[in-house]
């Protein structure tokens, strides 16, 4: 395996502890070797795993992640004047997001090389993922979140799991600053952010199951964008079944933040050279992100791929949130409702199949459905009330 910079294209061996280019401070990506291609990609088996040819790790600690279902929404896809609408619902993983896929791989680098803990800081998901996989491997876990910004869902899942929490009085962009230099200095403790090019490597695999599902590539990709490595991991596994020859088009990409904190947005707007907003605002918490570090990675992703970036509101977040429950029955977090709420308000009538990824479960962030339209009563025990109740 090989680490390569996209920015400058140095190139050299793997190694599991090296995130960035030592000549121009880029996140690397890990290549795998030309001979996995080679062999065709001889899958076996279910999940994230099956993959294991193209992945930095032949095996680790596991709860079954990966194999999320895709599901067809032609009530929504109606609506939006699409002929083919998919939500890939990844609250179907064991912690309930898509960080279970990087997780898994992430905690096997972090036990190759001997690490007593790993460590991250994250908006919720992430912290609850790597608590889970930690605990699986018996490792202890340490996560720096934003105080009082994190959904309570995640806030449980990662109490639960035994890892040490420490609230940063701050945003995430303090919190990950913190902790990449934490993790600089203490060798002992191994980083899974998304900086860790491995981690990324295990959501690749999203791409993957997406386009064995379908038989082909989908026409275009939507997804939420934080710190950007999700659509540039999804980016990679397109790319990269393309040279297995199993797929034979590449999809469009479409990254989609909050109006409150969309960087990415306006770096691709401005052509600029750095990416950063401050004080990030959003009820989507998960992307509540001022200094994406994979930002460059997002950039490429969307412009190699003729896609575009584009934000929401967060109302529009809550309504879209509120109909893919509703009229579909998938209950996703805010941030995950992002993309479903910019395709109503951007229009991408005729588009062919298109992909939601549905990042985190509805149950996440128990308390944000307060703000959507409830249809409740509280009635006297007896059968007239609830005889009113019906709809005729
Ligand atoms: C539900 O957990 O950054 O663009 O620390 O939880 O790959 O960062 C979460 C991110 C989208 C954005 N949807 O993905 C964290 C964290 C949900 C998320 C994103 C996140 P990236």
């Amino acid at each position: 395996m090989t680490l390569h910079c996209i920015s400058c294209d140095h190139r050299q061996p793997h190694d599991p502890l090296t995130f960035v280019c030592p000549r121009c401070g880029t996140p690397l990506e890990v290549l795998p070797d030309p001979e996995a291609f080679a062999r065709g990609g001889s899958f076996e088996g279910r999940g994230v795993w099956r993959y294991r040819a193209l992945l930095p790790a032949g095996r680790g600690p596991t709860l079954g992640e990966g194999d999320t279902g895709l599901h067809r929404c032609e009530r929504l896809g109606l609506e939006f004047g699409l002929s083919t609408l998919y939500v890939k619902n990844e609250g179907e993983n064991p912690t309930g997001s898509f960080k279970d896929r990087g997780m898994t791989v992430g905690v096997a680098l972090a036990l190759g090389i001997g690490a007593r803990a790993v460590a991250c800081a994250s908006t919720g998901n992430t912290a609850a993922s790597m608590a889970a996989y930690a605990a699986r491997a018996g490792i202890e876990a340490i996560v720096l979140v934003p105080a009082g910004k994190v959904a309570s869902g995640k806030l449980s899942q990662t109490v639960a799991c035994g890892a040490t929490i420490a609230h940063v009085e701050g945003d995430f962009d303090d919190a990950m600053r913190l902790v990449v230099e934490l993790a600089a200095r203490e060798r002992s403790l191994y980083l899974l952010n998304s900086i860790n090019p491995n981690r990324l490597e295990g959501q690749k695999t999203l791409a993957f199951e997406v386009c064995e599902t379908l038989g082909s590539a989908p026409d275009v990709v939507v997804l939420p964008m934080g710190n950007a490595g999700n659509i540039s991991a999804l980016w990679k596994g397109f790319k990269e079944f393309q040279l297995l020859g199993r797929i034979e088009r590449l999809p469009r990409m479409i990254g989609v933040q909050a109006e409150g904190a969309a960087p990415i947005v306006r770096a691709l707007g401005d052509g600029a050279d750095a990416c950063r907003v401050e004080r990030p605002e959003t009820i989507a918490t998960a992307i509540r992100i001022g200094a994406p570090v994979n930002w460059k990675k997002a950039v490429a992703a969307i412009r190699e791929s003729g896609g575009e970036a584009g934000t929401v509101t967060d109302a529009e977040i809550l309504a879209a949130q509120h109909d893919l429950a509703a009229r579909e029955g998938l209950f996703v977090e805010p941030a995950s409702a992002a993309p479903i709420a910019y395709l109503r308000k951007r229009g991408l009538e005729g588009a062919g199949t298109v992909v939601c990824i549905a990042t985190g479960h509805g149950l996440k962030d128990p308390e944000v459905v307060s703000r959507h339209p409830a249809r409740e009563t509280r009635v006297a025990p007896g059968l007239e009330a609830l005889r009113e109740l019906i709809p005729r």
